[in-house]
């Protein structure tokens, strides 16, 4: 039997060998395997791996103000026992001071694959088995969707669960319009762990079956297919003006279906008085949207006609709710496919997020896994996921979301685990200053990453190849007994041997462990599985089996989903979970909020930064921070398929050839890319698969701020985060608005010497 191991970038096996050290093979149950995590064993990758628990120097030595020395000085390495008091100190500490409501522990990550070595599962149990912590809601990926869209139809997680599926799509879609691409490059992964990857085969059978395609989005390569597909550039962050125009064209041209929109939907007529500008004397036709997006105002008329004579489906990426007011392309394209009528039909309606990972789309049959249970927590703040900046920094005052009013608690411990906000948050010089607040900052991680180097405490954790798991991610079909593949590098443990060791010290180790080690919490785990499979008809086998067996494969389900096929047979049998039960094109309850940044229905509101706004006279290229093609977040980012695809070792900005040709800048060359929020360097990618004013900067690099400059620091590797917006989408889901970004480039004048990879310079203490 071939043993194997799931991560987020799919299965691979292991096998010896020739010095009997393990070595990644791509899985042979994968069509299409990604290359992401075959390197994850390399000398290379491991180089940078922690060893031992470390202390920032100033901090061991009992300075404890001098927290603008993170990320600045020296760690000192100590013994085990030493690392668990101090941290077990430190939690008493604050708690016994201020109360858990001081413990930041949201903990935002993708951590690693694996349903109980989940560093997030552990951090969140362990601090509720404490007393609680103040916890975060939604997530950089979906937040503003996850909020608006069961105002209007149902939940984000509903809706992924039953998009319709591939082989539906190839029998009935005849146009499929892209806003976003359907990126394969994303569709690299699933949270948890893809399985097949599906997505190229899908796209193609489409396209042979005769679908066609037509992608709107700055960048060429976000759809790839084996045949020919239309392209139509559109400015970052004005899809909902194209489709306001569109729907605009549809109404004046009487081509939108009444029937549906009175059988299925409410609130139609504050759209039409909308779209003809009743209130504000605009009318949002093609012509005014052309002007927005850069779109011919031909090309906007003519294709309002072709979604209404194809069987058509829409789809937007996650990438366009990335950005502020990022609610309405959402709410927007919506209303444009129940405009046209054609939502619950098979090949027809609307998508949110075909491609943006693996499993959105597939027919496998669906349980929900097993689950690690995380208590419960005493604490009941929360933050909206990307307002991190602002916890630190603003205790005490009120921020909306959804409708209420919350207060940002007084922070003075944060706890991380699995999570990298130097790779994920905006405005990273901000969030520089912001973490100087907080007394003390624990991590834990496998790598010496810019999340590590900014911890006052940092305790190393295991990768999955070091540990057993049981591997699962819904949708995917598969369960995965992840077998343990190599002993653990130095001193590296399980995040739940940590929480263990902590636990213990602070006399709840029974409450966190309840008596079960791995190995028992793996069963404990496969029972659950065992229990839900039995209630859904399936039948596993028994658990020695299944570690013996290594993959089981559960197989599709009897039918492939059409999505929301069940709501349009019986709109009355199958009410959605809106107030109404139908599709809201107008809100009342969202209306009733009042916030003027997500009024009642789609509207077209200008984002703060856009190639139509003022600033962009002196900052005139949009940065587009999209995900990496080589790696996973900041995940592997050292890796050597990672480093491969940069530039001068630096992250490559792709650049359209007549913005380079302006500035004189050369295919290979460094640049400066900057704003009033901060500045990297970059190597400059010129290539006409960019559209011309944009330029795009995936996110990843290793955050390497420069730290002779004074001021704002420099950023020496191409993180695109120093230069990104810190506001939220809207009051109402306060999501991340990373996409929403204008800069300006030029060639780098100065060249420092990068750090983002070397080792941190370690003193080993005295032992005995
Ligand atoms: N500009 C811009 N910024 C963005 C985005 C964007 O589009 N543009 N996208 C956003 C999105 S959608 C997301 S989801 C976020 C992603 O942000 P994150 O999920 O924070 O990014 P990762 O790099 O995956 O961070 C995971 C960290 O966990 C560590 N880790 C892995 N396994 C384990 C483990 O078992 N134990 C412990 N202790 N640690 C482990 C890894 O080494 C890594 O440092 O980024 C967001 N940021
Ligand atoms: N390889 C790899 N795959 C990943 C990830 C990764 O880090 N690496 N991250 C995963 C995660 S956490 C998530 S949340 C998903 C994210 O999925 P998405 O958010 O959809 O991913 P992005 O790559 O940010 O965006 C997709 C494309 O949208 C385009 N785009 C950006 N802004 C606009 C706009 O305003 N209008 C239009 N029309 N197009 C625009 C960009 O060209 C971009 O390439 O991806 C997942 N997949
Ligand atoms: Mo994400």
């Amino acid at each position: 039997m071939t043993d194997h191991t799931l991560s987020h970038w799919g299965l691979y096996e292991v096998e010896a060998g020739p010095d009997g050290k393990p070595v990644l093979k791509p899985s042979r149950h994968d069509p299409d395997p990604s290359p992401i995590g075959l390197d994850q064993l390399e000398a290379d990758t491991t180089r940078l791996r922690i060893r031992r628990p470390a202390v920032r120097a100033s901090f061991l030595a009992g300075e404890r103000d001098k927290t603008h020395l993170r990320g600045q000085e020296p760690f000192v390495e100590v013994e085990w026992a030493e690392a668990i008091s101090l941290v077990a100190g430190q939690l008493d500490d604050v708690i016994s001071r201020h109360g858990n409501r001081a413990i930041f522990g949201g903990s935002y990550g993708w951590s690693s694959a694996g349903r109980f070595h989940h560093a997030q599962g552990q951090i969140h149990r362990f601090l509720n088995c404490l007393g609680g912590y103040v916890r975060h809601r939604d997530s950089y990926s979906h937040a503003a969707a996850n909020v608006v869209l069961p105002h209007i139809v149902a939940p984000l997680d509903q809706l992924m669960g039953q998009h319709t599926s591939w082989d539906v799509l190839a029998q009935h879609c005849e146009l499929f319009i892209a806003f976003g691409g359907v990126p394969l490059k994303n569709a690299q992964v699933t949270a948890g762990g893809a399985m097949r990857h599906r997505v190229k085969a899908g796209l193609n059978a489409m396209a042979r079956a005769g679908t066609r395609f037509i992608s709107i989005t700055p960048l060429r390569d976000d759809l790839k297919l084996d045949g020919a597909f239309e392209w139509i550039p559109i400015r970052p962050n004005t899809d909902t003006a194209l489709m306001l125009g569109l729907a605009h064209t549809m109404l004046a041209n009487d081509r939108h279906d009444r029937a549906f929109l009175d059988r299925y939907c409410t609130g139609f007529e504050a759209v039409r008085d909308y779209l003809l500008g009743k209130a504000d004397g605009i009318v949002k036709d093609a012509a005014w949207a052309a002007a927005i997006t850069g779109i011919a105002e031909e090309r906007i008329l003519r294709l309002s006609g072709e979604i209404v004579d194809n069987r058509t489906t829409m789809n937007v990426a996650w990438s366009l709710q990335r950005a502020r007011h990022g609610e309405q392309p959402y709410w927007a394209v919506i209303t444009l496919a129940a405009m046209a009528g054609q939502i619950g039909l098979p090949g027809g309606g609307f998508g949110v997020g075909y491609g943006a990972v693996n499993s959105v789309g597939t027919a496998q049959t669906r349980m929900g896994g097993p689950t690690f249970p995380q208590g419960r927590n005493g604490v009941a703040d929360f933050i909206p996921v990307a307002r991190i900046t602002d916890l630190l920094t603003r205790p005490g005052e009120r921020f909306d979301y959804n409708g209420q009013v919350h207060t940002y608690p007084d922070i003075r411990l944060v706890y991380w685990a699995g999570g990298n906000p130097f790779h994920h948050h905006q405005d990273l010089n901000g969030l520089l200053k912001a973490w100087q607040r907080p007394e003390t900052v624990i991590v834990h991680e496998q790598y010496w990453n810019p999340i590590a180097r900014m911890a006052d405490i940092v305790l190393p954790a295991t990768t999955s190849l070091e540990r057993n798991d049981i591997g699962y991610a819904g949708r995917e079909g598969h369960l995965v007994a992840m077998k343990k593949a190599t002993a653990p590098i130095g001193e590296a443990r399980d995040d739940f041997a940590i929480f263990r060791s902590l636990a213990s010290q602070m006399n709840i180790e029974h409450a966190f462990t309840e008596g079960r080690d791995e190995a028992g919490w793996l069963r404990w785990l496969y029972d659950q599985a065992l229990t839900e499979s039995a209630r859904l008809g399936l039948s596993l086998p028994s658990f020695e089996q299944f570690w013996e067996d290594g993959v089981i494969d559960l197989g599709d389900m009897a039918e492939s989903p059409v999505m929301l096929s069940g709501f349009r047979q019986d709109p009355q049998a199958n009410r959605l979970p809106t107030p109404s039960g139908r599709i809201e094109l107008y809100s009342k309850t969202v209306a009733g909020f009042g916030y003027d940044d997500c009024p009642g229905h789609a509207v077209w509101l200008e984002p703060d930064e856009w190639l139509g706004s003022a600033q962009s006279a002196q900052f005139p290229l949009h940065l587009v921070s999209n995900q990496p093609v080589r790696r996973l977040h900041s995940q592997l980012d050292h890796s050597p398929h990672s480093v491969e695809g940069k530039v001068g070792g630096r992250e490559a900005a792709l650049i359209n050839p007549a913005d380079a040709a302006a500035r004189g800048i050369a295919d290979g060359a460094t640049i400066r890319i900057f704003n009033q929020r901060g500045s990297c360097l970059a190597g400059a990618r010129v290539t006409d698969a960019v559209m011309a004013g944009v330029i795009i900067l995936p996110t990843g690099a290793w955050f390497d701020p420069d730290r002779i400059a004074a001021g704002v620091p420099l950023e020496r590797h191409g993180n695109p985060n120093v230069l990104t917006l810190d506001r939220g989408t809207s009051r109402l889901a306060q999501g991340s608005s990373a996409q929403t970004c204008l800069v300006e480039i030029e060639i780098a004048r100065e060249t420092p010497r990068q750090e983002a990879f070397d080792n941190p310079v370690l003193i080993t203490a005295a032992r005995g």
